[in-house]
């Protein structure tokens, strides 16, 4: 007899679903469909342990669907632009495309020895130029709506990578990518609008509740960041109006001085010729601070005077203008007025500049002016004319009316979210598709010009950071004829932010050869949206935020007919070993290959997929891939037995041994149940429980022989499919049906053979024990008296006699009180 290996079997099914494309999204219309997706690989180096999580977590959902009956489209592709592959090309002297290639050759040999069940034929790159024609058409799309647009600003910028970055991009001061410190540059840069959407993106994701992490959702409403308040008009003495955005227009008489941004230009037009030169030596010091150190409530708080005074327009009275960093220019209107009793940073400010503080609150607490501490509590209006003795909303709603009667204020809205910053001074991402051109200003590259492809002979030094895209070096690339007038004109040097190209791929997906449009629309409309996405919750702003947007858009364009890409999310745990995350500086790396080559593929996705519940994570330092392999020797042993004994494929499992089919029905049953809930871990732990029923019933009772050992070792091999496919395929042609198993039909649930779960009460009297029953788990307490009320013992213990109380312990027990 063959000794179970994992190495024979893995080389048996090696290299079979590809070739017979058993995974191929048929689109045929002829069965229900589902969009099953794995947030796509970025093509640096090898796969790694994280990658094997997240995709077998992907592929229980895809490969459940498929044994269910559904057609499902579970498609793979790369998101291949991006800085590593520059820098690689910097330091080896080469072209990008060359380590980008090459890295998804590698992985793509790895994913198929890992048996994701994708449909091959969907595969996509980012950096192709089949792909990035079609981001540039919607950049395009997005340039015409207005939804792109460029704008000089004060942008993030890393000076170890030399590029901007987005405000999503900034993590604590630092550069997501390199942790260089972030500071500031004032450059003209291209944008797109999403804070058309914030609105839109933060009502929507009422439809995401329950089907989302809650902690997605919590971080998303947080970066949208709404508040409502008021804008309140201050006129200036001998200057322009000056607006603020205030969250407490109830503290309007408590508004002892005002602060603009110091880096707005704002403060530039306000400030007077006495205080310039002060002005501007502040805003020199200022672009080495980060927007986070700015807002940090325990740096010391710095300023200048602008030698300017407002008039509050409640109370008439003349506060003076500061300028300082703690307020942001590109935050509500970029200046504030400053109450200093009730908010800590405009206290701070106070006492540092020695400006007045006025209690115009009473919340019971003890008084700011005098411990220094604001009150943010509510409490009632003091010292606030009109204002007084109103407190909270009515003084707020209060406040807002007279500042209407009076056209200096309105109640108003604000949302955290900025605009999205989308260019980057790098050279391997999408080209922006825009002419720049003397006569005509911005002209976009006609539809029938793209793709507008990247030059194929730049490489190493010359993709070098020089704080300007490398793209402007290529002369034959950026000189061109303007497609409006014919004159000389220059191509956009910048190149996209990555997340741009991945927030559309999802629809791509569904078409991605199409070279005539963007996609088939009937085709989109079969598909999407996704779902079911997996992925790591580190996207869950920057990523998942865009993507939504991007859906948004398009669904105004006409282009798409939903609003949300992704119906459902799971955010799979990390593989950490020691409990930590796997990282170079503490050694404590664990090489997926190795432990593919000494385990096999299948015991290693086992180990992921039956650790813990796929949300949490997984130390590698706690489980035994061992021991799976050990399980899944078990498992495929049935299948030789069956085999061995000579029962045949098509056996009516109903003369089988009741017991065993009862365990069977029950844990497919379970399992249904369980896989929607997205339980994966327990899945695992039924199909353990059912390998050990139908070993017993061959060694220690019916035999292999036995239909319903047949039936008992099918569903073994089609709930180990979900997560051992090589083991499984194998067990189901030694169970001599054609593969693939992963095509196989799901057993339909006999319910006669779901016998409930019993358990034994007893019924009392007088605390003695009259009766017992056998009753489902789950009877009710009222039920539960009924029974013992009925029972013929129970009344004759209780006679004549009256019932004075009825105890009824859950589950357990049923006492009469007489007397
Ligand atoms: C007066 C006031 C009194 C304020 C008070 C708060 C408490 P959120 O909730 O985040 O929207 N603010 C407005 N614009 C600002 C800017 N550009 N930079 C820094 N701070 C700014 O916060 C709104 C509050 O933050 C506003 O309400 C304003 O201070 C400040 F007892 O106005 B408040
Ligand atoms: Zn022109």
């Amino acid at each position: 007899r063959e000794e179970f290996s994992f190495a024979a079997i893995e080389q048996r099914w090696a290299g079979y679903w590809e070739k017979n494309k058993v995974f191929k999204a048929s689109g045929d219309g002829q069965r229900p469909r589902k969009y099953v997706l794995d947030m796509f690989p970025y093509p640096s180096g090898d796969l790694h342990m994280g990658h094997a999580e997240a995709f077998a977590m992907g592929d229980v959902v895809a490969r459940y669907w498929m044994l269910r009956g559904y057609d499902v489209l579970h498609p793979i592709g790369w998101d291949s632009f991006g800085l590593p592959a520059e820098n690689a090309a910097i330091a080896r002297d080469a072209h990008p495309a060359e380590w980008t290639y090459e890295n998804i050759a590698t992985q793509r040999s790895s994913f198929e020895r890992y048996a994701i069940s994708v449909d091959w034929d969907t595969i996509l790159h980012t950096s192709d130029p089949e792909y990035y024609s079609w981001t540039q058409w919607l950049f395009l799309k997005f340039y015409e709506r207005g939804l792109t647009y460029r704008k000089k600003s004060q942008v993030n910028w890393c000076p170890k990578d030399q590029t901007v970055l987005a405000n999503e991009q900034v993590v604590d001061g630092a550069c997501e990518r390199c942790g260089t410190e972030v500071t500031k540059k004032a450059l003209e840069q291209w944008y797109f609008k999403i804070t058309d959407y914030a609105e839109r993106l933060l009502q929507d994701m009422d439809s995401l509740e329950g089907h989302w992490p809650e902690r997605v959702l919590n971080m998303q409403r947080n970066w949208i960041g709404k508040s409502t308040g008021a804008t309140v008009t201050f006129s200036i003495e001998d200057g322009p109006e000056l607006e603020v955005y205030t969250t407490r227009p109830d503290t309007l008489y408590g508004a002892t001085f005002m602060v603009v941004a110091a880096d707005a230009d704002l403060a530039e037009e306000l400030v007077t010729d006495e205080h310039a030169e002060a002005l501007h030596d502040y805003r020199e010091q200022l672009k080495h601070v980060s927007d986070i150190d700015r807002q940090s409530a325990d740096r010391p708080k710095t300023g200048v005077f602008l030698g300017r005074y407002g008039i509050n327009p409640l109370s008439g009275e003349r506060v003076p203008v500061w300028a300082s960093d703690y307020v942001l220019a590109d935050y509500g209107t970029g200046a504030i007025m400053a109450v200093p009793a009730h908010d800590q940073r405009d206290m701070d400010f106070a006492r540092a500049m020695d400006l007045p503080v006025r209690t115009v609150v009473d919340t019971g607490a003890e008084d700011p002016e005098v411990t220094g501490i604001a009150t943010t509590e509510a409490g009632t209006n003091i010292n606030s004319g009109e204002l007084d003795g109103l407190s909270g909303e009515a003084a707020i709603a209060k406040s807002i009316e007279l500042l209407a009667a009076k056209g200096t204020g309105y109640e108003s809205v604000n949302y955290r979210l900025r605009d999205w910053l989308l260019s980057r001074q790098r050279f391997w991402g999408t080209p922006i598709p825009i002419i720049h051109c003397a006569d005509c200003g911005l002209v976009p590259v006609p539809a029938d010009q793209l793709p507008v492809e990247l030059p194929k002979n730049l490489h190493g030094q010359q993709l070098a950071p020089k704080g300007q895209s490398p793209l402007a070096a290529a002369e034959d690339w950026v000189n061109v004829a303007c497609p409006q007038c014919g004159g000389a004109a220059t191509r956009d040097t910048d190149t996209m932010d990555t997340f741009v190209d991945s927030s559309w791929y999802y629809m791509r997906f569904v078409d991605s050869h199409n070279d005539q449009q963007i996609w088939d629309r009937d085709k989109l409309d079969r598909w999407a949206p996704v779902d079911q996405y997996v992925g790591g919750v580190e996207h869950a702003i920057l990523h998942l935020l865009y993507s939504r947007f991007f859906t948004k858009a398009l669904y105004d364009m006409g282009l798409v007919g939903f609003t949300e890409p992704f119906s459902r999310l799971l955010n799979q745990g990390q593989v950490l070993n020691g409990g930590k995350a796997m990282s170079k500086s503490l050694g404590n790396g664990v090489a997926l290959g190795e432990q593919l080559d000494a385990f096999g593929v299948d015991a290693i996705r086992l180990t992921m997929v039956f650790a813990s519940p796929p949300e949490d994570d997984i130390d590698w330092a706690d489980v035994s891939p061992a021991a799976s392999l050990k399980f899944l020797a078990r498992a495929w042993r049935l299948a030789q037995d069956v085999q061995a004994a000579g029962s045949a494929p098509d056996t009516d499992p109903s003369s089988g041994v009741e017991a065993l089919r009862q365990t069977t029905h029950k844990i497919v049953h379970d399992a249904e149940n369980l896989l929607e809930d997205q339980k994966f871990n327990v899945v695992v732990a039924r199909t353990m429980e059912l390998v050990n029923a139908t070993r017993k019933e061959i060694d220690n009772g019916a035999g292999a022989a036995d239909p319903a050992v047949r039936e008992a070792t099918e569903v073994v091999a089609q709930l180990l499919s979900l997560v051992a496919p090589y083991t499984a395929e194998d067990m189901w042609a030694m169970l001599g049906h054609e593969p693939s198993v992963a095509r196989s039909t799901w057993l339909q649930v006999d319910e006669a053979l779901l016998v409930e779960d019993k358990i034994t009460v007893i019924a009392q009297v007088q605390g003695k024990l009259r009766d017992r029953f056998e009753v489902p788990a789950n009877i009710s307490d009222d039920e539960l008296e009924a029974m013992a009320r009925a029972s013929d013992n129970v009344q004759r213990a209780i006679g004549d006699k009256q019932i004075r109380k009825v105890i009824v312990v859950s589950g357990k027990l049923v006492n009469f009180v007489v007397g």
